[in-house]
């Protein structure tokens, strides 16, 4: 997706919300079916949603997770149907941070910023707007970075400056 999106940005004026709803909304229309995106309030939920697919798992970062793609994945819509579709019978996987004993994703942070009480979301930005040890606005969020899970689908320095720069401009 990403690099279909770089070659293409300029016509969508970079904005990758806008080049997914018009993908997205392209498909729908094939299909007959309705497009949902996960931008825009009220937020729909699309990580529960994911979940009960029996294909992602909640993780300690309140990211879900994947036993092939880790981290590394995001949701850009859904196609909503009229009518139900049989569902596929879940595989039984277990969640890899069920055996994962060491869980670096909530040490690798330089603030802390995860923990059982949730996400410190003024700590995080008031580090990566300031010293920002960890190089997360160039490499992305170090804490997920630290996951061993699906590294070959890490996001690359571009792609994950590009979702850093558009997370600080979100909070802005
Ligand atoms: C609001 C929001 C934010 C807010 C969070 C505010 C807060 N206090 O937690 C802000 C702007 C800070 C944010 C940040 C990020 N977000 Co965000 N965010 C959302 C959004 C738009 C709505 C969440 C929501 O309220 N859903 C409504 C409820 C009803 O849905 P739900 O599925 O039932 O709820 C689940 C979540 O609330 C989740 N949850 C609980 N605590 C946390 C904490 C975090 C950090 C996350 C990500 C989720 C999460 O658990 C619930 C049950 O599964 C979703 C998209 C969406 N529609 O869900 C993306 C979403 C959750 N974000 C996403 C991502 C990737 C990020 C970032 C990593 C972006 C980045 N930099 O690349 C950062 C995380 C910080 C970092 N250090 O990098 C992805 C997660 C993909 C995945 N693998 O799970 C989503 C799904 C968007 C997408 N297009 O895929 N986000
Ligand atoms: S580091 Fe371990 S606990 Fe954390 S998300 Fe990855 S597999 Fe799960
Ligand atoms: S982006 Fe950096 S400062 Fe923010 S939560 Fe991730 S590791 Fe912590």
């Amino acid at each position: 997706m990403w690099r279909r999106f770089s070659a293409e940005a300029s016509d969508y004026n970079h904005s990758l919300d806008v080049w997914c709803f018009a993908k997205i909304s392209q498909l729908a229309e094939q299909f007959g079916a309705t497009a949902l995106f996960p931008v825009g309030k009220p937020y729909l939920p699309f990580q529960r949603w994911a979940i009960q697919t029996g294909e992602f798992f909640s993780s300690p970062l309140g990211l879900t997770i994947h036993r092939e793609y880790g981290l590394w994945h995001a949701f850009r819509g859904a196609l909503l149907f009229d009518h139900e579709i049989p569902r596929q019978k879940a595989r039984g996987q277990i969640s890899p941070c069920d055996t994962c004993a060491e869980r670096p994703c909530l040490t690798d942070c330089p603030v802390k910023a995860f923990s059982l009480e949730g996400y410190d979301v003024p700590a995080c930005v008031r580090h990566i707007r300031g010293e920002d040890t960890r190089d997360c606005s160039q490499w992305g969020c170090a804490a997920r970075r630290a996951c061993p899970v699906g590294i070959e689908y890490r996001y690359t320095t571009g792609q994950a400056a590009f979702h850093m720069d558009a997370f600080k401009r979100t909070l802005e």
